[in-house]
């Protein structure tokens, strides 16, 4: 790992919440891609912040400081990532599913779908059946379900039953996505599709609308 990658990853590990800014522009300067930055400097990290607080090392507390100091870095690295100015090929109503307040992965899922030239309603944490259904309109093409919970997963299946008996579900294609998450969960409560990461979500969905 370069050492401008090095300081970046240590930075979001320790939650050095006001560095992280500078530290992803020194790597952008140093003409890292955006992709190594992202996967080596950012979730990488937080991987590490995953397993120290399983261990016991690491508690709530430092877990939100390096999400808030991934998040600063990554609201840097947006203009990278998104395209801006493109006429939308699609639009996409994206949200973590109810009772999880994770959304790291989600906004990351987010910006690659801009980038790859949707529209992206983001309903945000925490988001109830009821909600992601009124926010269905006629000229959606794209569901985004984000969950990292092993206990929120059936906020997915409950999400899609509640789309169904709304009469929504031929109207939209739904995607499911997050750490626990599975291409075969995602068959057995009839989504349309799961993606592993924020690049394979919005690849995902270009497929499925026919974009490519
Ligand atoms: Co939480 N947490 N957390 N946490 N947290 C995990 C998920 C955990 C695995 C940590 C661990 O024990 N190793 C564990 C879950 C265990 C389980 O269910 N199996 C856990 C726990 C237990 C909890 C609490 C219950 C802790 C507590 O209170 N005792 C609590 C729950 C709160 C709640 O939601 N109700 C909790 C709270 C929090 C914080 C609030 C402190 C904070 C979140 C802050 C925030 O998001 N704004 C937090 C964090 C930061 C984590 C870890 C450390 C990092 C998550 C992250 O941002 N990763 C996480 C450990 C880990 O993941 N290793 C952990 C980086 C991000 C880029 O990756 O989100 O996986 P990820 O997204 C990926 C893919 O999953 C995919 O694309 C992204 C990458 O490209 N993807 C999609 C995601 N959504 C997608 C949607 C798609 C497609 C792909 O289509 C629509």
């Amino acid at each position: 790992m370069t050492i401008e990658l090095e300081n970046l990853y240590k930075c979001v590990l320790e939650g050095e919440l006001g560095e992280a800014k500078e530290k992803v522009k020194v790597a952008i300067d140093a003409g890292l891609s955006p992709s190594q930055i992202l996967n080596e400097g950012l979730i990488a990290p937080m991987g590490e912040v995953g397993r120290l607080f399983e261990e016991g090392e690491y508690f709530v507390p430092e877990m939100l400081v390096s999400a808030k100091t991934m998040q600063s870095a990554l609201d840097v690295m947006k203009p990278l990532l998104v395209e801006s100015g493109v006429e939308a090929i699609g639009k996409v109503v994206l949200g973590t599913v109810k009772s999880d307040l994770h959304d790291i992965g989600k906004n990351l899922v987010g910006m690659m779908m801009e980038g790859a030239g949707f529209e992206v309603i983001d309903l945000g944490i925490d988001v109830s059946p009821n909600k992601f259904i009124k926010a269905i309109t006629d000229d959606t093409d794209i569901i985004g379900l984000s969950t990292l919970l092993t206990t929120t997963m059936p906020s997915m299946d409950l999400t899609i039953k509640a789309i169904t008996e709304a009469g929504l579900r031929e109207k939209v294609k739904i995607i499911i996505g997050g750490a626990p998450v599975t291409a075969a969960y995602a068959e057995q409560i009839g989504a349309d599709g799961f993606a592993e990461d924020a690049n394979q979500a919005a690849s995902l969905a270009k497929t499925l609308i026919g974009a490519q």
